[in-house]
């Protein structure tokens, strides 16, 4: 029987999860046999993933960049990178205000409801954890985060995937490094990096083949975590809205990507398929990375000159996804404790979620943390943070798992349009089982 094609597969696995998950929580034990025997499948898989991550990165982003044949290019890929994730951050920030500012979800919304709301999460320990999270962000300096980036030991950077960006400074260096020694000093260690490259690729290959089991674990415990149904029936409008705006993105990537590539949506979507449903499933797009590199290198096409880059960076700092959620939950809360906002203000939020959106780690949940440096932008009363984050918290892991996706996407979308920008987007690498490149 010819094999189901690995997103079918995951979406399989997906579907049971959500089943499993709605009966398991109408039994009195579900939530405690999920947390038992389910949820450690799922933790297990993501930490996989995260395994490879680091080495994954050292390895193609080395081999990226000594594979170059001048620093000028990297410079060129390196600039393209930045402007265009800058660009379509700046267009999912305005697609979300446009979106919350006609529809209004935060307007109306019963006294009651919002009473509810407060009283069952803005003593939340998720909720004040977030909001001291957010607390260290406020205190950097303007250049902080520049400093941030330089690690003082390139070990303890590799140990921790929320120091990607450490990880990423020291292996461009290092890369750099390695093409300025020339080609025959610089041989033994390129040919190291190559073949890590590949090995961990095959490494993604094989944990992939649980990924329909892992996503049914993942899946199966978000379900049965989801609590108050009447609080999420309630946020709904604004649930919509945000994504309704995710939608929109995701037109706007195949829009983008069929104009200055010619590539088909639905061919780029169907070969970009697995590593957005990991995404949904981990809400992580430094988990989703490894599977991200695999999908755009080997099914698109795209050179791992420009993989090894573009998607490593955007894993951390393009979250178009999550810059749009920022700008519509921003609003909302504004909108739902009557606390008006000027033109001015919506500027300012479009500047902050971009910071934001950068400054936002590619783990679950981080874009919330982030939306309080949004909110106290805009001159949001800080003894009334907690109380916003309530009124949004019952919705928040959904339409995280949305936001990933669309950060996931974007990161593609942008690798993309650098690889045709020089020449460097061919076809796929991945042969069918008679040894032909598959279309
Ligand atoms: N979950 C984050 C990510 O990994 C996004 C977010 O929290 O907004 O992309």
């Amino acid at each position: 029987m010819r094999k189901l094609e690995l997103h079918w597969q995951i979406m399989i696995g997906m579907t049971a999860g959500i089943l499993v998950g709605l009966a398991l929580t109408q039994v009195d034990c579900g939530k405690q046999f999920v947390a038992n025997w389910i949820q450690p499948i799922g933790n297990i898989f993501v930490k996989l993933l995260k395994l490879i991550a680091i080495p994954l990165i050292l390895a193609s982003l080395v081999k990226g960049v000594s594979d170059l044949k001048d620093i000028s290019k990297f410079k060129s890929i390196g600039f393209r990178t930045v402007i265009i994730y800058m660009v379509t951050t700046l267009v999912a920030i305005t697609i979300g205000l446009l979106l919350v500012n006609i529809v209004q979800p935060g307007k109306g919304i019963p006294a009651g409801v919002i009473e509810k709301l407060i009283d069952t999460y803005s003593k939340d320990s998720a909720v004040t954890s977030k909001l001291q999270e957010a607390s260290l962000h406020k205190e950097r300096g303007p250049l902080q985060f520049l400093e941030e980036i330089v690690p003082d030991n390139a070990f303890f950077a590799m140990s921790d995937n929320g120091l990607m960006l450490q990880v990423i400074f020291f292996t461009i260096f290092l890369g750099i490094s390695i093409l300025l020694i020339g080609e025959e000093k610089g041989k033994p260690l390129k040919n190291f990096f190559d073949s890590l490259n590949e090995a961990v690729l095959k490494m993604v290959d094989l944990i992939m083949l649980t990924a329909p089991v892992a996503v049914f674990a993942l899946l199966a415990s978000v379900v049965v975590s989801s609590s108050n149904p009447d609080l999420l029936l309630a946020l709904l409008k604004y649930a919509g809205v945000v994504v309704l705006g995710l939608s929109l993105m995701l037109i706007f990537y195949c829009i983008v990507i069929y104009l200055f590539t010619g590539y088909r949506p639905l061919n780029f979507l169907s070969k970009l398929s697995p590593a957005q449903l990991l995404a949904f499933s981990t809400s992580s797009s430094a988990a989703t990375l490894p599977v991200t590199m695999e999908r755009v290198e080997e099914h698109i096409g795209v050179d791992s000159e420009i993989t090894s880059f573009v998607l490593p960076v955007g894993a951390t700092v393009n979250m178009d996804g999550t810059s749009l959620y920022q700008g519509v939950a921003a609003v909302f809360i504004s909108q739902a404790l009557s606390f008006d906002l000027t033109f001015a203000d919506q500027l300012t939020i479009v500047f902050t979620a971009l910071l934001a959106s950068i400054g936002s780690a590619a783990v679950p949940g981080a874009g919330m943390v982030m939306l309080v440096i949004v909110l106290e932008a805009i001159g949001f009363p800080s003894d009334k943070l907690a109380i916003g984050l309530a009124l949004i918290f019952a919705v928040d892991r959904p339409l995280d798992m949305c936001r990933t996706v669309v950060n996931v996407t974007g990161d593609a979308t942008v690798s993309m349009l650098v690889a045709k920008s020089v020449g460097k987007l061919g076809k796929c690498k991945i042969k069918n089982w008679c040894g032909d490149l598959k279309k």
